[in-house]
């Protein structure tokens, strides 16, 4: 049998942080990553069938009870999991009861899940309600987008036009939009209730001048997420730096073309269509 350590989670969870962090968007230990798995894919390995520890949870996840997260660890750098994903990852399993969860796997220098492991459940609860093959939420800092929370209006609509503008296939990536919620303190139960109430609607929340939280059925698709509404925030940015004057852009009509030929429908009332 083989080990987890050498599992293809694994190995996704340590290309996918570490690629990030390469983007300057997992400063220090900033970032956090929850990957649901399932049981028959977990139950395979040797070394995953021994409860390590257990920890309270804070709040009520009976909604995920029995489900297994590999989750990264809190305080853990980006810049580590990839060379050491034993100690910065954990592979846990939510309790029957939904007010603990065992460490099964991982965190074996004594760590434990990030501190936005709250926000992360929460989010996966709301998230299975719209996708049930909802699997990923994944948090990062990535600049522009961080960057767009000083310089604009904190609207939903007012945010998610501008990024579909700054480049014709966001729509096709996040025809939802972007959510926002007001600035609130990390790693409070509060900002974990706020983010998964917007992810009933939106697959990726911005906090302002903090990060963004996304969700998605695989690491590639959430992260590839992250990528495109990035790369949006980023060529505003460039466009603030050739001097920020718009002459021309795509208008809300060729957005709602780019949408239908697609197959997607865009928020509700984001575009103006008369
Ligand atoms: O995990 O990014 O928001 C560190 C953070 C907290
Ligand atoms: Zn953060």
């Amino acid at each position: 049998m083989t080990k987890f350590v050498d599992s293809e989670y694994v190995k996704n969870m340590r290309e996918v942080t570490r690629e990030s962090y390469f983007r300057y968007w997992d400063e220090r230990n900033g970032g956090n990553v929850s990957y649901r798995l399932l049981t028959e894919e977990v139950e395979g390995f040797e070394d995953v069938h021994e409860v390590k520890r257990t920890l309270e949870l804070g709040f009520d996840a009976s909604a995920l009870a029995g489900f297994y997260y590999l989750v990264t660890g809190t305080g853990r750098y980006f810049r580590n999991v990839y060379s050491r994903p034993e100690l910065d990852l954990g592979l846990v399993k939510i309790s029957e009861d939904g007010q603990s969860y065992d460490i099964v796997w991982g965190f074996e220098d004594g760590g434990k899940p990030t501190s936005e492991f709250p926000s992360h459940l929460m989010s996966h609860i709301e998230r299975l309600k719209v996708n049930p093959n909802q699997r990923v939420v994944f948090h990062c800092h990535p600049t522009n987008l961080i960057a767009l929370s000083f310089t604009q209006e904190l609207s939903e609509r007012h945010l998610s036009r501008l990024l579909w503008k700054m480049q014709a296939e966001s729509i096709v990536v996040f025809p939802e939009g972007i959510g926002v919620i007001p600035y609130m303190t990390p790693g409070t139960n509060e900002i974990g209730e706020a983010t998964a109430a917007k992810m009933s609607e939106f697959q990726t929340v911005l906090w302002p001048h903090h990060g963004v939280f996304a969700s998605g059925s695989t690491l590639d698709e959430t992260y590839g997420l992250i990528e495109v509404l990035e790369k949006a925030a980023m060529i505003y940015s460039q466009v603030g730096a050739q001097g920020g004057e718009i002459k021309q852009a795509i208008t809300d009509k060729e957005l709602q073309k780019i949408a239908e030929f697609f197959g997607m429908t865009p928020h509700e009332g984001f575009l103006d269509l008369d």
